[in-house]
């Protein structure tokens, strides 16, 4: 596999106004499984079934809600060593965190994207396996194990704020992301919203452009199928959990979706499917004329709200 540098989205740490609550949206109803809490912190660290390492959502309870920080796993130590001077020849500054000072984990880089998201890079967590063990592991975990929206992994998130160019400019050049998808003003060919991917998905993380820095558009997280899609939205719908975007598919990346919000206000999305991106592929650009399609292809109907609402 030719996959090194930043493997993928590894840990998202989200802010909830009430821990419990967000225990039962992100715990009982979707189904993540709870690792580990820490009442003192007040923070509760979740993994899906189908990923190897201890965890990729931290919920933290505080006043506001919204994105602390997103954090991508890299290939090893020595991409951290390489990464760093680069990151500060683009003009940020990094600071260095310990190894263990955030659980499970060995040492990470911290900066501030121009957009004004925290982003950390780490090279090592501690792996705890989805069950199925690495000899002989079959197919299927134990009942119980694959629970609520089936959930198998954290897949993306889309981060709102000013110089999306900038961190489109900071993911190529220095991250060796590609530019998957692009939205622009139809006239002034503005940048309204960049994807980028760093492995064959469609992308590993977007920005939407907002006038505020450092806001949270959605996390996602990638379902089986688009069967397990209309499950989800099944559950939704039981749970009365507000849905954003009822099951449609995105233009854009040609995923299968339902956006829905979480007891904090925060959005989240599941989806399945999408198109296999090559560092060859070309980069698909969108114009506010099409704005419909390319959001929700199968109403055409672009909802406002899905480029104001953020936290
Ligand atoms: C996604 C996705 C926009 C499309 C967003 C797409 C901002 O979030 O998961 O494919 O139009
Ligand atoms: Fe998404």
């Amino acid at each position: 596999m030719a996959l090194r540098g930043i493997l993928r989205l590894g840990e998202v740490c989200i802010r909830v106004l009430d821990l419990a609550a967000a225990r039962t949206h992100y715990v009982d109803r979707m189904g993540l499984i709870e690792v580990m809490s820490d009442e003192e912190d007040r923070k509760i660290y979740c993994k899906a079934w189908d990923e190897h390492d201890h965890h990729s959502i931290v919920l933290r309870e505080a006043d506001e809600a919204g994105l602390d920080y997103v954090a991508f796993k890299v290939y090893d130590d020595q991409t951290l060593t390489d990464l760093e001077p680069r990151i500060q020849a683009f003009g940020l500054d990094v600071s260095r965190i310990d190894a263990g000072v955030y659980p499970k984990s060995g040492r990470r880089l911290e900066f501030f994207l121009p957009s004004g998201h925290r982003m950390q890079l780490y090279a090592e967590k501690a792996q705890i396996g989805n069950t199925l063990g690495t000899r002989n592991p079959g197919v299927m975990p134990d009942e119980g194990v694959i629970r609520g929206f089936r959930i198998n992994r954290l897949d993306h998130c889309l981060l709102g704020g000013p110089n999306i160019d900038e961190c489109g400019r900071l993911f190529q050049e220095v991250f060796d992301f590609d530019l998957s998808e692009r939205i622009e003003d139809e006239e002034s060919r503005d940048s309204l919203a960049m994807f980028l991917t760093c492995s064959t998905k469609p992308h590993d993380v977007a920005f939407v452009i907002q006038p505020e820095p450092g806001r949270f558009h959605h996390v996602s997280f990638l379902l089986e199928s688009a069967t397990d899609v209309i499950h989800a939205a099944d559950m939704i719908g039981k749970y009365r959990i507000p849905v954003d975007v009822g099951p449609n598919r995105h233009g854009v990346t040609r995923g299968n979706t339902i956006y829905y919000f979480d007891p904090s206000g925060n959005r989240n999305e599941v989806f399945s499917g999408g198109y296999v991106h090559y560092p060859d592929t070309p980069t698909l650009t969108w114009d506010t004329s099409q704005m419909g399609p390319a959001q929700f292809s199968q109403d055409n109907i672009a909802r406002e709200s899905f480029l104001t609402v953020v936290t």
